[in-house]
């Protein structure tokens, strides 16, 4: 198994830079001014490193091929999400009040398919795995339901893997758009994704093999909830018990994320409610 699951991992870190220049517009232009405040602090921050560290000619070097090597692999949208973007996450979510944010990461596709609430994810007549019954409200501040609610969700299958990344699986496996009730209620029926290890072959695997750290996220389903007249959340969720919950390579757990599912009373599977609260836009 090793061998062909690290190929198609490392396919996956790299087939993202190709989604990233499709999907993400680019940047709103900034001001010189704010281009030079954010460059010359990044830039201070490495100076600073070197001269604190003592940083040696080898060393340097051997920065300056990793970080070659990690635009040759593809893997800038990898190492940004899993080592950067859950800062800034912190930052656009600071002033929300309703339910808490967590990082995109490099696997979202827009446009998956709309179902109806309830649901059944897109999956294979196969699909491996425990069965999720994933359901609950949206609700504004005021916990108010709200009708015309969505919950686009996108998550690995038990190996793993997420469809458009890695080869092999049907294009929306385990991706969808569910639009919620007129009570602003959603019902999943999906299969419970498997704790994620990101590419350990390709230069984000190297740094991680280099540091002697590990390269696993936790269990998690991918969310973007939305409702007219509100701000739309992007976060994710994950569940009690996995042992990656308290050491998430890409910092992205928070208490308030994590699922505690139970068995289900007719035995297929288990269950967990989550309700949603969304910030006025
Ligand atoms: C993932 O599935 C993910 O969510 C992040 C943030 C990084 C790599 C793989
Ligand atoms: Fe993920």
């Amino acid at each position: 198994m090793t061998i062909e699951f690290q190929a198609t991992a490392a396919a996956s870190g790299a087939n993202a830079t190709e989604r990233f220049r499709e999907n993400k517009k680019a940047a709103a232009s900034s001001s010189q001014e704010r281009v030079s405040q954010l460059a010359s602090r990044l830039i201070k921050a490495i100076n600073d490193t070197v001269l604190e560290e003592k940083v040696t000619y080898d060393e340097y070097n051997a920065l300056k091929a990793w970080l070659i090597q990690v635009g040759e692999d593809g893997e800038w949208p990898l190492f940004l999400d899993v080592w950067v973007e859950h800062s800034v996450e912190q930052v656009a979510n600071e002033y929300r009040e309703g339910t808490k944010g967590s990082i995109e990461g490099p696997y979202y596709v827009p446009d998956s398919p709309q179902l109806d609430s309830p649901a059944t994810l897109p999956m294979r007549d196969n699909e491996q795995g425990t069965p999720l019954l994933f359901q609950g409200n949206i609700t504004n501040l005021a916990g108010e339901k709200l009708p015309g609610a969505s919950v686009e969700i996108w998550h690995a299958d038990d190996e793993g893997f997420y469809s458009q990344f890695a080869p092999g699986l049907p294009e929306w496996n385990l991706r969808a758009t569910v639009i919620a009730d007129a009570d602003g209620r959603y019902e999943i029926n999906t299969m419970q994704p498997a704790p994620y290890q990101i590419p350990t072959d390709g230069s984000c695997g190297k740094l991680i093999a280099a540091a002697g750290w590990h390269a696993w996220r936790p269990a998690h389903l991918h969310l973007k909830i939305s409702a007219p007249g509100y701000h739309l959340i992007t976060s994710q969720l994950y569940f009690k018990g996995d042992s990656h919950v308290g050491d998430d390579i890409a910092s992205a757990v928070k208490p308030e994320l994590i699922l505690d599912p139970t068995p289900r009373a007719d035995g297929a599977g288990r269950e967990v409610s989550y309700d949603f609260v969304l910030d006025p836009a």
